[in-house]
């Protein structure tokens, strides 16, 4: 199995912990945008191959990496729907992340600032979904953490007034296959 991505990429990230919590052995093989551009079909990270296996998105690689080692993924309607808010905060932080480095911010563009509300009521839906008690092993939880570790390394966003949210960062940091796979260790 070969891993193909970047250190700091949260969704990467996801799939480095979803694989060494499996136990399989893996190769992770460090892509830059020309690799990624030849390698899958959407230019991004990760993707990942396996034998004649070529995956190209978070969420089809952690399905394969889940069931192929007995472990359920997204486990009920609840667990994909705080999946699939979680993806799509990150993926809006990400965007408008790598607009503000090209010098477009919500200052400019009013889709950007759209982009930005978004990112706050979903931050603020999150914290009202999770808590310091959900289950650090469900995908959903294990996504949000990635997100929320990302975010306040990039300064994206702070945790000031989101206790839930805090409080599942400091119980995914007990984790010592979490923290070993933290993007300031690049
Ligand atoms: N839906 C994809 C999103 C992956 C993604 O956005 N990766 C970012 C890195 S964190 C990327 O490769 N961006 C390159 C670009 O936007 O050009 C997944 O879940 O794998």
């Amino acid at each position: 199995m070969i891993l193909y991505g970047s250190y700091t990429s949260p969704f990467v990230r996801h799939c480095r912990v979803a694989l060494a919590q499996s136990g399989f052995d893996f190769e992770f093989v460090e892509a830059d945008y020309a690799m990624s551009a030849e390698r899958s079909p959407t230019a991004k990270v990760p993707f990942f191959s396996d034998g004649d296996i070529m995956l190209t998105d978070s969420s089809s690689i952690l399905k394969f990496v889940r069931e192929k080692s007995g472990k359920p993924y997204l486990k009920d309607i609840q667990d994909y729907e705080l999946f699939t808010i979680t993806n799509t905060v990150l993926d809006t932080s990400i965007n408008l992340f790598l607009l503000e480095n090209e010098g477009f911010g919500p200052g400019q563009i009013n889709y950007l600032s759209r982009q930005q509300n978004r990112i706050e009521s979903g931050l603020n839906e999150l914290n009202t979904r999770f808590s310091a008690e959900s289950d650090v092993s469900l995908d959903s939880s294990l996504r949000c953490a990635c997100f929320l570790d990302w975010a306040l390394f990039r300064d994206r966003i702070t945790l000031d007034g989101l206790d839930n949210l805090q409080g599942l960062l400091d119980q995914a940091n007990q984790d010592e296959v979490f923290t070993s796979t933290a993007p300031n260790l690049t």
